[in-house]
């Protein structure tokens, strides 16, 4: 008689824990993701650590890697995902601290895609006294790799009164046509097949109506998908005053980055919202990441909301193709919710021991 043996497949995940909560959040999203592989038993996840932070750029000089963040990207490509927690922290510009970590991998990693889902979950309301929990659904698909964060620009003069900077918006066919297509694809396979397209054309002419244009073409494309535009302005008077009329909404990248803080807060706090940086080509490994940033003022003190973390978690556990356990991860959550283990910024009491302690039982049941 043979002997079957059941394969666990093993994942090998970089985890960037950052700064500030970020190294809150991302011990408890490790520890849920242990749990969750045992529970389930088909897969597990081999977790490797890199203290890439602002800390360490004050001692060392650099976040990355001494000879360069290449060489860290390198090594980041070994693995099938990453987790990261945040980043900034007050002794360093948060100038630098954004362009020598977190954006330096989106870019060489081509995540040229930033999903920003937004959903009120069981048991959390909106400070929207008109926003019943099934109103306000939506996924923001943020263009992560150009626009207002392409990086072109600098400074001249700068030891005068006649500085002159310069930040200028590169946008591409190409970067807008992939982000554009990936929108309507996630809108298409939504219930409600509608996208909702914002930019500020009317003020800012060229990339912006670069924009407007291939949105005219794409569309062509996707017949059953309900289109609008928007300009970013009246977008947010929109978010607050109908948000049931939204659904998938796609933007640049700085217009959809303050979009998403504004959706965030009103699903009920910034620290629910998740983020998954992806690579759709699947050539290099996507990053998961709650949007919040390190908040230095509760950094350490237990008090952090990990609902984002998780939240985000559960993406990467979609993306790696565990859907069942992607889903199941995320009832366990929103029956924590619901059951008032909260931390403070949701209305509850709660540490973020105690909501990790919480979904870690519940996953176990
Ligand atoms: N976990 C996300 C984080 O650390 N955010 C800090 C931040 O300001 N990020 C800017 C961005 O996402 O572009």
């Amino acid at each position: 008689p043979s002997t079957v043996h059941s394969v666990r497949k093993v994942f090998k995940i970089a985890c960037i824990p950052g700064d500030g909560i970020g190294v809150d959040i991302a011990e408890a999203a490790v520890q849920v993701l242990r749990k969750l592989s045992e529970r389930v038993g088909s897969f597990e996840f081999d977790f490797t650590t890199f203290d890439w932070s602002s800390r360490k750029y004050k001692e060392l000089g650099y976040y990355i890697h001494p000879d360069g963040p290449e060489t860290g990207m390198e090594e980041l490509k070994k693995f099938d995902s990453i987790y990261f927690g945040a980043v900034g922290w007050p002794d360093v510009p948060d100038h630098i601290s954004l362009w020598s970590l977190i954006l330096p991998i989106r870019s060489s990693l081509s995540q040229y895609v930033n999903v920003r889902p937004t959903r009120i979950l069981r048991g959390t309301s909106s400070p929207l006294s008109n926003c019943k929990p099934g109103d306000l659904d939506w996924i923001i698909v943020r263009e992560n790799s150009e626009g207002e964060y392409a990086g072109h620009g600098g400074i001249t003069h700068a030891h005068s009164s006649n500085t002159v900077a310069t930040e200028v918006s590169v946008f591409t066919r190409v970067g807008i046509e992939r982000i554009m297509r990936f929108a309507f694809k996630t809108a298409q396979s939504r219930p409600r097949k509608k996208l909702t397209m914002v930019t500020k054309s009317n003020a800012q002419r060229y990339g912006m109506v670069l924009w407007d244009k291939i949105y005219d073409e794409v569309k062509g494309d996707f017949a059953d998908v309900e289109t609008d535009k928007m300009l970013v302005d009246a977008m947010t008077v929109r978010m607050v005053l109908r948000p049931e009329s939204l659904d998938t909404i796609v933007a640049t990248n700085l217009h959809a980055d303050i979009l998403s803080d504004l959706a965030a807060a009103l699903s009920g706090s910034i620290g629910i919202a998740p983020s998954s940086n992806l690579d759709p080509t699947r050539n290099n490994p996507s990053m998961f990441e709650p949007i919040h940033g390190s908040a230095p003022d509760i950094a350490g003190k237990g008090i952090a909301n990990p609902v984002g973390a998780f939240w985000s978690a559960a993406e990467m556990v979609r993306w790696l193709g565990m859907e069942n356990a992607a889903d199941s991860l995320m009832t366990c959550l929103e029956n924590v919710t619901d059951s008032g283990i909260k931390t403070k910024d949701l209305g509850g009491s709660s540490s973020t021991k105690e909501v990790t302690e919480a979904l870690c039982t519940e996953i176990e049941r």
